[in-house]
Protein backbone atom coordinates (compact mmCIF):
# COMPACT_ATOMS: atom_id res chain seq x y z
CA UNK A 1 0.00 0.00 0.00
CA UNK A 2 1.21 3.38 -0.74
CA UNK A 3 0.41 5.62 2.24
CA UNK A 4 -1.11 9.48 1.36
CA UNK A 5 -1.38 10.43 5.22
CA UNK A 6 1.28 8.52 7.33
CA UNK A 7 5.04 8.62 7.21
CA UNK A 8 6.51 4.88 8.57
CA UNK A 9 10.36 4.28 9.08
CA UNK A 10 12.22 1.83 11.02
CA UNK A 11 14.54 2.72 13.61
CA UNK A 12 16.75 -0.34 14.86
CA UNK A 13 13.71 -2.67 16.34
CA UNK A 14 11.19 -0.29 16.32
CA UNK A 15 8.38 0.76 13.53
CA UNK A 16 7.76 4.82 13.91
CA UNK A 17 4.23 6.09 12.52
CA UNK A 18 4.06 9.45 11.88
CA UNK A 19 0.42 11.21 10.91
CA UNK A 20 1.11 13.29 7.98
CA UNK A 21 -2.15 15.83 7.07
CA UNK A 22 -0.65 18.73 8.39
CA UNK A 23 -3.24 21.16 7.16
CA UNK A 24 -6.22 19.18 8.73
CA UNK A 25 -4.29 18.89 11.94
CA UNK A 26 -3.89 15.01 11.63
CA UNK A 27 -7.91 14.86 11.34
CA UNK A 28 -8.48 10.97 11.21
CA UNK A 29 -10.44 10.24 8.07
CA UNK A 30 -11.24 6.82 6.53
CA UNK A 31 -7.99 6.92 4.58
CA UNK A 32 -5.65 7.57 7.64
CA UNK A 33 -7.54 4.81 9.27
CA UNK A 34 -6.95 2.13 6.15
CA UNK A 35 -2.94 3.10 5.94
CA UNK A 36 -2.60 3.24 10.21
CA UNK A 37 -4.51 -0.06 10.48
CA UNK A 38 -2.31 -1.42 7.55
CA UNK A 39 1.35 -0.10 9.21
CA UNK A 40 0.91 -1.58 12.63
CA UNK A 41 -0.13 -4.94 10.70
CA UNK A 42 2.89 -5.00 8.20
CA UNK A 43 4.73 -3.64 11.52
CA UNK A 44 3.04 -6.61 13.36
CA UNK A 45 4.38 -9.12 11.29
CA UNK A 46 7.88 -8.23 10.69
CA UNK A 47 10.21 -10.37 12.57
CA UNK A 48 12.83 -7.30 13.34
CA UNK A 49 10.30 -5.16 14.83
CA UNK A 50 9.65 -5.38 18.21
CA UNK A 51 7.75 -2.49 19.27
CA UNK A 52 5.94 0.61 17.70
CA UNK A 53 5.66 4.24 17.95
CA UNK A 54 2.60 6.56 16.53
CA UNK A 55 3.33 10.08 16.46
CA UNK A 56 1.94 13.16 15.00
CA UNK A 57 3.30 16.88 14.10
CA UNK A 58 4.15 19.48 17.34
CA UNK A 59 1.24 21.09 17.01
CA UNK A 60 -1.36 18.54 16.61
CA UNK A 61 -1.17 14.68 17.44
CA UNK A 62 -4.75 14.75 16.02
CA UNK A 63 -7.66 17.31 16.03
CA UNK A 64 -10.14 14.48 15.70
CA UNK A 65 -12.12 12.55 13.60
CA UNK A 66 -12.24 14.48 10.31
CA UNK A 67 -15.33 16.66 10.54
CA UNK A 68 -15.82 17.56 7.44
CA UNK A 69 -15.65 13.66 6.21
CA UNK A 70 -18.42 12.74 8.85
CA UNK A 71 -20.51 16.53 8.35
CA UNK A 72 -23.22 15.64 5.73
CA UNK A 73 -23.65 11.51 7.03
CA UNK A 74 -27.32 10.60 7.70
CA UNK A 75 -28.07 8.17 10.61
CA UNK A 76 -28.00 5.56 7.86
CA UNK A 77 -24.60 6.15 6.40
CA UNK A 78 -23.42 6.27 10.05
CA UNK A 79 -24.99 3.20 11.23
CA UNK A 80 -24.61 1.20 8.02
CA UNK A 81 -20.99 1.41 6.72
CA UNK A 82 -19.98 1.86 10.77
CA UNK A 83 -16.62 3.83 9.43
CA UNK A 84 -14.96 3.86 12.11
CA UNK A 85 -15.41 -0.08 12.38
CA UNK A 86 -11.61 -0.29 11.43
CA UNK A 87 -10.01 0.87 15.13
CA UNK A 88 -11.22 -2.48 16.37
CA UNK A 89 -8.31 -3.72 13.65
CA UNK A 90 -5.70 -1.22 15.87
CA UNK A 91 -6.53 -2.55 19.25
CA UNK A 92 -5.82 -6.33 17.98
CA UNK A 93 -2.45 -5.07 17.53
CA UNK A 94 -0.19 -7.78 19.98
CA UNK A 95 3.26 -6.02 19.59
CA UNK A 96 3.34 -2.97 22.29
CA UNK A 97 2.57 0.81 20.48
CA UNK A 98 3.36 3.96 22.21
CA UNK A 99 1.45 7.10 21.23
CA UNK A 100 3.95 10.38 21.31
CA UNK A 101 1.35 12.90 21.40
CA UNK A 102 2.74 16.47 21.26
CA UNK A 103 0.25 19.42 20.69
CA UNK A 104 -3.66 18.73 20.08
CA UNK A 105 -5.24 15.24 20.52
CA UNK A 106 -8.76 15.69 20.88
CA UNK A 107 -11.66 13.82 19.82
CA UNK A 108 -11.01 10.63 17.90
CA UNK A 109 -6.99 11.43 18.53
CA UNK A 110 -7.54 11.35 21.87
CA UNK A 111 -9.11 8.45 21.60
CA UNK A 112 -6.14 6.93 19.30
CA UNK A 113 -4.19 7.66 21.93
CA UNK A 114 -5.89 6.06 24.82
CA UNK A 115 -5.91 2.76 21.96
CA UNK A 116 -2.09 2.87 22.12
CA UNK A 117 -0.60 0.89 25.39
CA UNK A 118 0.92 3.65 26.64
CA UNK A 119 1.41 7.23 25.85
CA UNK A 120 3.91 9.84 26.59
CA UNK A 121 3.21 13.30 26.24
CA UNK A 122 5.24 16.39 25.04
CA UNK A 123 5.03 19.35 27.49
CA UNK A 124 3.05 20.88 25.36
CA UNK A 125 0.46 18.33 24.63
CA UNK A 126 -3.36 19.20 25.48
CA UNK A 127 -5.82 16.36 25.34
CA UNK A 128 -9.53 16.87 25.12
CA UNK A 129 -13.55 15.36 24.10
CA UNK A 130 -14.79 18.01 21.99
CA UNK A 131 -17.43 16.52 20.34
CA UNK A 132 -20.14 17.84 23.08
CA UNK A 133 -19.32 20.90 20.86
CA UNK A 134 -20.26 19.73 17.69
CA UNK A 135 -23.70 18.06 19.06
CA UNK A 136 -22.36 14.57 19.00
CA UNK A 137 -20.17 12.55 21.94
CA UNK A 138 -17.48 10.73 21.74
CA UNK A 139 -17.51 7.51 19.32
CA UNK A 140 -14.12 5.73 19.17
CA UNK A 141 -14.11 4.73 23.03
CA UNK A 142 -13.86 7.91 24.70
CA UNK A 143 -16.63 7.85 27.52
CA UNK A 144 -14.92 4.38 28.14
CA UNK A 145 -11.31 4.99 27.99
CA UNK A 146 -10.81 7.71 29.45
CA UNK A 147 -13.16 6.87 32.46
CA UNK A 148 -11.09 4.33 33.20
CA UNK A 149 -7.90 5.86 32.97
CA UNK A 150 -9.00 9.04 34.68
CA UNK A 151 -12.35 8.64 36.60
CA UNK A 152 -15.43 9.42 36.44
CA UNK A 153 -15.53 13.00 37.60
CA UNK A 154 -12.95 13.95 35.15
CA UNK A 155 -13.98 12.17 32.50
CA UNK A 156 -17.03 13.64 33.22
CA UNK A 157 -15.62 17.03 33.02
CA UNK A 158 -13.88 16.81 29.75
CA UNK A 159 -16.53 15.26 27.61
CA UNK A 160 -19.61 17.08 29.44
CA UNK A 161 -17.71 20.48 29.06
CA UNK A 162 -15.01 19.83 25.97
CA UNK A 163 -12.35 21.60 27.96
CA UNK A 164 -9.06 20.51 27.34
CA UNK A 165 -6.69 19.07 29.76
CA UNK A 166 -2.70 19.92 29.40
CA UNK A 167 -0.18 17.41 30.04
CA UNK A 168 0.67 18.49 33.74
CA UNK A 169 -3.05 17.69 34.41
CA UNK A 170 -3.03 14.52 32.33
CA UNK A 171 0.13 13.50 33.77
CA UNK A 172 -1.71 13.75 37.24
CA UNK A 173 -4.77 12.36 36.21
CA UNK A 174 -3.01 9.02 34.57
CA UNK A 175 -3.94 9.70 31.24
CA UNK A 176 -0.22 9.81 30.36
CA UNK A 177 2.76 8.02 31.78
CA UNK A 178 5.19 10.65 31.65
CA UNK A 179 6.00 14.44 29.97
CA UNK A 180 8.97 15.63 28.23
CA UNK A 181 10.04 18.19 26.45
CA UNK A 182 8.23 18.83 23.05
CA UNK A 183 11.75 18.72 21.58
CA UNK A 184 12.65 15.29 23.17
CA UNK A 185 9.29 13.70 21.96
CA UNK A 186 9.80 11.10 19.43
CA UNK A 187 13.15 10.52 20.87
CA UNK A 188 12.18 9.33 24.22
CA UNK A 189 9.27 7.38 22.75
CA UNK A 190 11.54 5.48 20.35
CA UNK A 191 14.01 4.58 23.37
CA UNK A 192 11.39 3.92 25.53
CA UNK A 193 10.05 0.96 22.58
CA UNK A 194 13.45 0.24 21.91
CA UNK A 195 13.67 -0.90 25.41
CA UNK A 196 10.74 -2.76 25.05
CA UNK A 197 12.13 -4.05 21.56
CA UNK A 198 15.10 -5.67 23.49
CA UNK A 199 13.09 -7.98 25.82
CA UNK A 200 11.95 -11.71 24.70
CA UNK A 201 8.86 -11.01 22.40
CA UNK A 202 6.69 -13.59 23.92
CA UNK A 203 6.87 -12.07 26.92
CA UNK A 204 6.31 -8.50 25.84
CA UNK A 205 2.97 -9.59 23.98
CA UNK A 206 1.53 -11.80 27.14
CA UNK A 207 2.32 -8.82 29.42
CA UNK A 208 0.51 -6.79 27.28
CA UNK A 209 -2.60 -9.04 26.73
CA UNK A 210 -2.72 -9.60 30.51
CA UNK A 211 -2.44 -5.59 31.47
CA UNK A 212 -5.13 -5.40 28.78
CA UNK A 213 -7.47 -8.13 30.55
CA UNK A 214 -7.47 -6.25 33.72
CA UNK A 215 -9.81 -3.47 31.99
CA UNK A 216 -11.58 -6.56 31.04
CA UNK A 217 -12.88 -8.97 33.74
CA UNK A 218 -12.74 -9.40 37.37
CA UNK A 219 -9.73 -9.07 39.61
CA UNK A 220 -9.92 -12.99 40.14
CA UNK A 221 -10.21 -13.66 36.98
CA UNK A 222 -7.42 -11.43 36.04
CA UNK A 223 -4.94 -13.11 38.91
CA UNK A 224 -5.60 -16.49 37.18
CA UNK A 225 -5.43 -15.36 33.83
CA UNK A 226 -1.65 -13.72 34.71
CA UNK A 227 -1.12 -16.84 36.28
CA UNK A 228 -1.53 -19.22 33.58
CA UNK A 229 0.36 -16.51 31.24
CA UNK A 230 3.48 -16.90 33.61
CA UNK A 231 3.37 -20.37 34.22
CA UNK A 232 3.43 -20.43 29.96
CA UNK A 233 6.37 -19.20 29.66
CA UNK A 234 8.40 -21.66 31.42
CA UNK A 235 7.90 -23.74 27.88
CA UNK A 236 10.26 -20.81 26.43
CA UNK A 237 13.81 -20.70 25.67
CA UNK A 238 14.06 -17.42 26.33
CA UNK A 239 12.99 -17.89 30.51
CA UNK A 240 15.85 -20.16 30.81
CA UNK A 241 18.07 -17.47 29.19
CA UNK A 242 16.94 -15.00 31.01
CA UNK A 243 16.96 -16.38 34.09
CA UNK A 244 20.77 -17.54 33.60
CA UNK A 245 21.93 -14.60 31.94
CA UNK A 246 20.86 -12.77 35.47
CA UNK A 247 23.24 -15.48 37.15
CA UNK A 248 26.08 -15.35 35.01
CA UNK A 249 25.96 -11.23 35.52
CA UNK A 250 25.71 -10.78 31.56
CA UNK A 251 23.43 -9.51 29.20
CA UNK A 252 20.71 -12.11 27.97
CA UNK A 253 20.60 -12.78 24.38
CA UNK A 254 16.76 -13.48 23.71
CA UNK A 255 15.47 -15.44 20.30
CA UNK A 256 11.76 -15.48 21.33
CA UNK A 257 11.56 -19.30 21.45
N1 LIG B 1 -11.61 17.63 11.14
C1 LIG B 1 -11.39 18.26 9.95
N2 LIG B 1 -10.58 19.31 9.79
C2 LIG B 1 -9.97 19.80 10.91
C3 LIG B 1 -10.15 19.22 12.18
C4 LIG B 1 -11.01 18.08 12.28
N3 LIG B 1 -11.22 17.42 13.44
N4 LIG B 1 -9.45 19.93 13.09
C5 LIG B 1 -8.83 20.90 12.40
N5 LIG B 1 -9.14 20.84 11.08
C6 LIG B 1 -8.69 21.71 10.01
C7 LIG B 1 -9.39 23.08 10.06
O1 LIG B 1 -10.64 23.00 9.46
C8 LIG B 1 -8.40 23.94 9.30
O2 LIG B 1 -8.57 23.69 7.93
P1 LIG B 1 -8.69 24.97 6.89
O3 LIG B 1 -7.34 25.63 6.99
O4 LIG B 1 -8.96 24.31 5.57
O5 LIG B 1 -9.78 25.83 7.42
C9 LIG B 1 -7.04 23.35 9.68
O6 LIG B 1 -7.31 22.02 10.18
C10 LIG B 1 -6.35 24.12 10.80
O7 LIG B 1 -7.26 24.22 11.88
P2 LIG B 1 -7.60 25.64 12.60
O8 LIG B 1 -7.48 26.75 11.64
O9 LIG B 1 -8.90 25.46 13.31
O10 LIG B 1 -6.38 25.69 13.64
P3 LIG B 1 -6.34 26.44 15.03
O11 LIG B 1 -4.92 26.38 15.47
O12 LIG B 1 -7.01 27.77 14.96
O13 LIG B 1 -7.24 25.53 16.04
C11 LIG B 1 -8.01 23.44 16.99
C12 LIG B 1 -6.82 24.23 16.38
C13 LIG B 1 -8.40 24.06 18.35
C14 LIG B 1 -7.53 22.01 17.20
C15 LIG B 1 -9.22 23.49 16.03
O14 LIG B 1 -8.79 23.12 14.73
C16 LIG B 1 -10.34 22.58 16.43
O15 LIG B 1 -11.11 22.90 17.33
N6 LIG B 1 -10.49 21.44 15.71
C17 LIG B 1 -11.59 20.51 15.93
C18 LIG B 1 -11.40 19.71 17.19
C19 LIG B 1 -12.57 18.79 17.39
O16 LIG B 1 -13.69 19.19 17.58
N7 LIG B 1 -12.30 17.46 17.37
C20 LIG B 1 -13.31 16.44 17.55
C21 LIG B 1 -13.80 15.96 16.23
S1 LIG B 1 -15.16 14.84 16.36
C22 LIG B 1 -14.46 13.36 16.74
O17 LIG B 1 -13.28 13.22 16.84
C23 LIG B 1 -15.41 12.22 16.92
C24 LIG B 1 -14.68 10.89 17.04
C25 LIG B 1 -15.63 9.73 17.05
C26 LIG B 1 -16.16 9.41 15.69
C27 LIG B 1 -16.83 8.12 15.70
C28 LIG B 1 -17.65 7.92 14.42
C29 LIG B 1 -18.38 6.60 14.41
Amino acid sequence: MTYETILTETRGKVGLITLNRPKALNALNSRVLAELVAAVTDFGSNADIGAMVVTGSEKAFAAGADIKEMQALSYADAYTQDFFVGWEDFTRTRKPIIAAVAGYALGGGCELAMMCDFIIAADNAKFGQPEITLGVMPGMGGSQRLTRFVGKSKAMDMCLTGRMMDAQEAERSGLVSRVVPASDLVEEAVKAAAKIAEFSLPSVMMTKEAVNRAYETTLGEGLRFERRLFHSLFAFEDQKEGMAAFAEKRKPNFTNR
